[in-house]
């Protein structure tokens, strides 16, 4: 919970009470904020596996600092990708303003070539847009632009670079403008996650930008199972803050329960256009807010609803590299990788599956081979687990058209509870992780026994390392 405790601590850093509010618990606090204390502030936003962006006042205003750079970042465990992003994360830190705030942000861009920043929605001075090229000049490699603006607005905002293909690396984040005193009826949780997707080949850890055909879907930066779940208490009203910004729209389906749309990229809506949902499409350079009381205990799914995107790494040819003495190459060097081919084209016979997913040829060649007996995949067998698992299936599943579909992809065999084991997947049933991919989390509406115990582990989790950059030691 670093970033709820931020996030107060910075509410209250200038005031007199912060050695006697550090010694209260978050959630306490959180508590009173929402329920107690009439016409104060809403609570705090967050945003999991994703820092808070620090800030410290300056000349008058809330002066926050963001690196453009390169980020090493791990989707799932093992798969260390490339991408480009702000103060080591991508997404970048969630900025978290109060509506009537004058902010100052100062933008260093350490990438090896332009970049600008552009306020996703803000009504803010046409030089503070930051469209590279018609509000201002692009901002040079190790160069700054300062954007500085009074935000009147309030609601689910982001920031991104305006340089296309930069987005696709990673350069977005979460800003939130909270209201001067909470809506009504006001939530005891309210989190945020940022959808994300990536062309990641074979044999490569860098997006390829290009690419249409996307095999890495996140939440926050992590695919399942390695997101972290949203743990809520029976009876808590939730938000949750939905904004998509890549090249497909997706379909965010929460089990269980049904929500309001009570905001969009643009604020707060009218409670009188509320209806009830259990699905939202949220389109590209959208946001959604969602509300709805968490009054159904257990464990439930809240995925984006398109197939492919409740997958990791989905390549074409998994059929025949999974049979013994069929085995087919895929991967190629950056330099055709990246779609600079020498013969054929990307779904092409030529490059078939070293290219990613197959359509059209690809898929004729897949059709072609014949299944034989499983043999097991390279990497299917999970640390701690021994010999590796057999998927249940029937004795003439090769008999039946259009086996296999999820028997080798999906299921306890994949499982890697272990690796990615966390304060907030504490009771989940076990074998979860091998049924869940892509875009998905879970929401948790736990009694308050599991509840409680959940927050007491999350206190003893050791505190993640500083973000680079953040040179002011008094947000350390
Ligand atoms: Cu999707």
């Amino acid at each position: 919970m670093k970033n709820r405790r931020n996030f107060l601590t910075r509410v209250f850093a200038l005031g007199a009470g912060l050695a006697a509010f550090t010694r209260r618990s978050s959630a306490e606090a959180e508590r009173t904020s929402a329920r107690a204390r009439p016409g104060v502030a809403p609570v705090p936003v967050v945003t999991p596996d994703v820092p808070d962006l620090p800030w410290r006042m300056a000349d008058g205003a809330k002066e926050f600092h963001l690196i453009a750079e390169p980020v090493k970042q791990e989707l799932v465990p093992g798969r260390v990708v490339d991408l480009w992003g702000y103060n080591g994360s991508a997404p970048g830190p969630t900025i978290q303003v109060n509506q009537g705030d004058r902010v100052r942000i100062i933008v260093d861009n350490h990438l090896p070539e332009p970049t600008a920043m552009h306020w996703h929605g803000f009504e803010v001075a046409n030089n503070m847009d930051g469209a590279p090229g018609v509000s201002q000049d692009p901002i040079p490699p190790g160069g700054r632009y300062v954007y500085e603006f009074t935000l009147h607005q309030a609601g689910t905002f982001f920031y991104h670079s305006h340089l296309a293909m930069q987005e696709m690396m990673g350069m977005l984040g979460a800003f939130i403008m909270h209201p001067k005193e909470a809506y009504e009826p006001r939530v005891d949780k309210d989190f945020a996650i940022l959808l994300q997707e990536y062309a990641i080949l074979p044999n490569n850890s860098v997006p390829n930008s290009m690419n249409m055909e996307f095999n890495w879907l996140t939440f926050n930066g992590k695919s399942a199972p390695a997101t972290t779940p949203l743990i809520v208490r029976l009876n808590d009203r939730v938000r949750v803050r939905l904004i998509n910004l890549g090249m497909d729209h997706h379909p965010v389906h929460l089990h269980g329960h049904t929500f309001m749309v009570t905001g969009t990229e643009a604020g707060r809506q009218p409670q009188s256009t509320w209806g009830p949902k259990n699905t939202v499409l949220v389109g590209v350079a959208e946001a959604y807010d969602i509300e709805f009381v968490a009054n159904n205990p257990g464990d439930w799914m809240i995925h984006c609803h398109l197939p492919h995107h409740m997958m990791n790494q989905m390549a074409s040819m998994v059929g025949p590299m999974t049979r013994g003495g069929m085995g087919m190459p895929a991967g190629l060097d950056m330099e055709r990788g990246m779609g600079i081919q020498k013969q054929g084209n990307a779904t092409s016979q030529e490059n078939g599956p070293s290219l990613g997913r197959g359509l059209g040829a690809g898929s004729t060649s897949e059709q072609a081979v014949s299944n034989g007996p499983m043999q097991g995949m390279p990497g299917m067998a999970h640390a701690g687990h021994g010999a590796i698992p057999t998927p249940q299936v029937s004795e003439d599943a090769n008999r039946v058209p259009g086996f296999p579909q999820d028997a080798f992809m999906e299921g306890s065999m994949m499982a890697m509870d272990e690796m990615v084991r966390k304060p907030e997947t504490y009771g989940l049933r076990p074998g979860w992780s091998g049924f869940a991919q892509g875009m998905m989390t879970f929401l948790r509406v736990l009694p308050p026994d599991l509840y409680d115990k959940i927050t007491e582990l999350q206190k003893q989790k050791p505190k993640p390392q500083a973000m680079p950059g953040m040179e002011h030691p008094h947000h350390g």
